[in-house]
């Protein structure tokens, strides 16, 4: 018998114990279904999960599930992105070592995974900090090193001459090093990169391919590519013999050049930065800028002449070279001819230096003190006058090419991926460097190249270059002694091909090509925004370079892709600037007014903002669970947003979807029968006499039909909604039941069980049993809805007269035309006692439309 009392803390450890006895949620590659592959983005492993975690693996979750009744064989992964910084800072602050600090974290959040019910096959897991992945991950390298997608380069890094380490973007605050808090320098190293930029074009292109991605990700991505066509050509130098060369995506503009403008790091800049005091200081200047582009784009224009002239190619005229600390070495050419009518970074040059500002298109609105970036026409530009500048852009490019000093080029503003990171915790970069033979790639057979474990790391320095023993080897490819790379990899390398090792995660080989081939691509990727453009970029070339290496034949590796909101909540603030939890903040005046509850201390509300801990303002999912148990707080987060929206965190609400799980429960426990004996057929529509039984059957299966679409376009919150207008409906036959009413009320149960158990699945499984199903649900297939039952028997009919509305009438669904219009005719008559008819339009189902005058 059921128990009277809905008892999550019960039921919930039960079921989970026996679908992981059963295996309830492994997946084989062998079985006789279509596949369906769901993802979502797998975790880094910090120890605690949050909000935005359960959101995002219950929304893939109740996929899952559903895919999974439908009949398919789906493959629902974990796995965790176990290298990275926080560990490493973790040892730094005096905790474990980065590798027991990360497996520790790992088994809590698994913990707390399996305590929300998620039906993940962790017999795939994989953890990327672990030998047995990163040695594939090692393997791969040397294929793309070998194909030239892999190759060395000199680049710049922020430097921390204190700690003597390199620093991520991140880590650089204010120009300084954030632990050391030493003033950030550029430092020029040899580093390595990954061509993703020959993919530039195949990436942009197929970006048209993913239908089922949201647009503002696909314009994103676009943009971080940044195709540009344009023009890129020489100015002569005056008096030299060497020439100034200039990439410009406006050769439209080339009249109305008045100065050049080169990076700090520019030759011409180094040239005479060695022969002038005032231009080495800027260089210097410019390097205690840092990397960070955002960083660049902020500061403040400035710039220095070198005294050097270019000749304008068409006109003759001289122009000045400036160093400018905006302009990058990194992209185009690292100078630009400079064009401050028309550009603003130059319009703000200009100014500041007094260089000449020269019009050379006009527009009809053009500004007072700025640059006019717009279309228009040619004015000042000689043979190119009149013409629209669109035109133009041709037309220059022509002449230049006929003058021998430049051609058309198109741009990327994609940079090839630099992956060296001069950090411990990673997956060391398989490569020995010898005196003789230079940067070797390791041989194949002594992968994995394993990090030591005996390492000490307190911030300075890298802790591979400093072990005593691991760097020395001998060169693969002669013998001698020679030294390992002690740089590891960018973790986002290790992110970008789990999807495929989870196919097969414990093949020999980096992937198994025909696990691959069956499932891939992801059916449904799921994961935050903030993995726009970088993660998803990286995957996307990944995937294509696994393909060109033979691996596979999948060109996309994520079909469909679901960007959930953001968890958001107020915060309250008190006046010493702590943020208080919100348990500890008692309302007044509607909620208006905000105090402490201890002190009695007025807080100032902080509108809803993304829930964090530095805001004290997010509930720790682990508290929610322990008071309410997970399918409470499945139904919540399922039902009080859309998945793409953000969801604003409500008491109010969390304690809704509890009431609404009693309700569930006691539909059964305080059935007005003793509805789990109950055995049968269910009565069908044409068995049913009373309209309110027919009634009761129709939204049985309208329910159904509702959940199942629902569920399908992703429209968790009213697959809920549905199933609790079913339960208000079963709830509301009370007292003594025909038979016909026992069975509605039996199958009612049992299809808002049947579809709420992707929701919320052990208080659904435990109601399954109870009825006395043997099957255990997550077994057992989706319900159908009858179409006969769905379609309703009446309908409600407009009548308009010269297409005004006049009546609604309720008539059979069925009616005739013939029917529908003097039915029609009949409810206005009275409207019509003046006019004469002269047409009726029928439109079937819907409307009546009388024409009279
Ligand atoms: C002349 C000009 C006139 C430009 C004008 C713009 C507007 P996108 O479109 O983003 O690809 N540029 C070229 N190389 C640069 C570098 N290394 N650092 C900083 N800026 C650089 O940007 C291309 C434009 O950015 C180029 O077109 C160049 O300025 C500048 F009315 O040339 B333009
Ligand atoms: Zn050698």
């Amino acid at each position: 018998m059921t128990d009277a009392r809905y008892n999550p803390f019960e039921i919930e450890p039960k079921w989970q114990k026996i679908w992981a006895e059963k295996e309830s949620f492994k997946t084989s590659n062998s079985e006789d279904k279509d596949p369906y592959y769901v993802l979502e983005m797998f975790p880094y492993p910090s120890g605690k999960i949050h909000m935005g975690h359960v959101r995002n693996y219950t929304l893939g979750d109740v996929l899952a599930r559903f895919k999974r009744a439908q009949g398919y064989s789906v493959l629902h992964p974990m796995g965790w992105d176990a290298f990275g910084m926080p560990a490493e800072n973790a040892a730094i602050k005096g905790g474990a070592h980065p590798r027991d600090w990360t497996l520790k974290n790992i088994e809590e959040m698994k913990a707390d995974f399996n305590r929300f019910g998620l039906s993940l096959d962790w017999s795939r897991e994989v953890k990327t900090c672990e030998p047995d992945y990163y040695g594939h991950q090692q393997a791969f390298f040397i294929d793309m090193m070998k194909e030239g997608l892999i190759y060395q380069k000199e680049a710049e890094v922020n430097w921390d001459p204190v700690d003597m380490t390199v620093l991520a973007n991140e880590q650089v605050i204010d120009g300084k090093g954030w632990r050391s808090g030493a003033k950030v320098e550029r430092k020029l190293m040899t580093q390595y990169f990954v061509n993703i930029t020959k993919y530039a074009d195949e990436l942009l292109e197929d970006i048209d391919k993913l239908e089922n991605w949201p647009e503002p990700v696909k314009h994103m991505q676009r943009n971080w590519i940044g195709k540009s066509q344009g023009l890129k050509f020489k100015f002569d130098l005056e008096g030299r013999d060497d020439q100034l060369e200039v990439f410009t995506t406006r050769p439209d503009t080339i009249m109305g050049v008045t100065f050049c403008s080169v990076a700090a790091e520019h030759p011409l800049a180094q040239e005479i930065a060695k022969q002038r005091e005032d231009v080495q200081a800027f260089v210097d200047d410019c390097k205690a800028l840092g990397t960070a582009l955002a960083d660049i784009e902020k500061a403040e224009k400035k710039g220095i002449d070198l005294g050097i002239k270019a000749i304008h190619p068409i006109t003759g005229e001289s122009v000045p070279v400036y160093a400018a600390n905006f302009v990058l070495m990194s992209y185009g050419t690292g100078g630009v001819m400079a064009v401050p009518a028309h550009d603003e970074r130059d319009y703000a040059f200009a100014t500041k230096y007094n260089i000449p500002i020269k019009q050379v298109i006009k527009g009809d609105h053009m500004p007072e003190d700025d640059a006019y970036v717009d279309d228009g026409i040619l004015c000042n530009s000689g043979e190119f006058d009149g013409l629209d500048n669109q035109t133009a852009k041709t037309k220059v490019i022509e002449k230049i090419t006929e003058l021998g000093c430049g051609a058309a080029q198109t741009n990327y503003k994609l940079r090839d991926w630099g992956i060296s990171r001069q950090r411990y915790w990673g997956t060391p970069i398989p490569v020995v460097h010898c005196a003789d033979c230079g940067a070797v790639p390791e041989k194949k057979e002594n992968l994995p190249i394993e990090l030591p474990m005996d390492v000490t790391i307190d911030g300075s320095g890298n802790p591979l270059n400093t072990h005593p023993t691991w760097k020395h080897t001998t060169c693969p490819n002669c013998g001698k002694e020679a030294v390992r790379e002690t740089d590891t990899m960018d973790t986002f390398m290790d992110s970008s091909w789990y999807y495929a090792r989870f196919c097969a995660p414990q093949a020999e080989q980096m992937v198994d090509t025909d696990a691959v081939n069956r499932w891939m691509p992801v059916e449904q990727y799921i994961g935050g925004i903030e993995h726009a453009i970088l993660h998803l970029l990286y995957a996307r070339f990944v995937n294509k370079a696994m393909r060109d290496v033979g691996m596979h034949k999948i060109d996309e590796p994520f079909k469909r892709l679901l960007c959930q909101g953001m968890v958001v909540a107020n915060a309250y603030e008190d006046s010493q600037g702590n943020y208080i939890y919100p348990n500890m903040v008692r309302f007044e005046d509607n909620g208006k007014k905000a105090l402490h509850t201890e002190t009695g201390e007025e807080l100032k509300i902080h509108p809803m903002m993304k829930v964090s801990k530095s805001k004290n303002n997010g509930e720790d999912p682990n508290v929610l669970l322990e008071k309410y148990g997970s399918d409470t707080l499945r139904l919540f987060m399922m039902f009080i947003a859309p998945p793409e929206r953000d969801l604003e965190w409500s008491d109010a609400g969390i304690e809704g979807a509890w009431r609404f799980m009693r309700r569930l429960w006691d539909l059964q426990a305080n059935a007005p029968f003793d509805v789990n004996a109950w055995s049968g057929e269910f009565v069908t529509l044409d068995m049913l006499d009373d309209k309110k039984d027919q009634q009761v059957k129709r939204s049985i299966h309208k329910t159904i039909r509702k959940m199942t679409e629902d569920t399908e376009k992703f429209q968790y919150n009213t697959l809920v909604a549905a199933a609790m207008e079913l339960s208000n409906t079963l709830g509301a036959m009370k007292g003594e039941l025909t038979d016909a009413q026992k069975s509605l009320y039996r199958e009612g149960l049992e299809a808002v069980i049947r579809c709420l158990n992707p929701v919320t699945p052990h208080i659904t499984e435990e109601m399954w049993q109870n009825l006395g199903k043997e099957e255990l649900l997550v077994d057992s297939a989706w319900p159908a809805f009858d179409e006969k039952a769905v379609v309703d028997d009446e309908i409600i009919m407009v009548v308009q007269v010269n297409g005004k509305l006049k009546e609604r009438l309720t008539v059979p669904a069925d009616i005739s035309k013939e029917d529908a219009e003097k039915q029609a005719l009949e409810a206005v008559e009275e409207h019509l006692a003046d006019l004469t008819v002269r047409k009726c339009i029928v439109v079937p189902k819907r409307l009546v439309n009388i024409v009279a005058n």
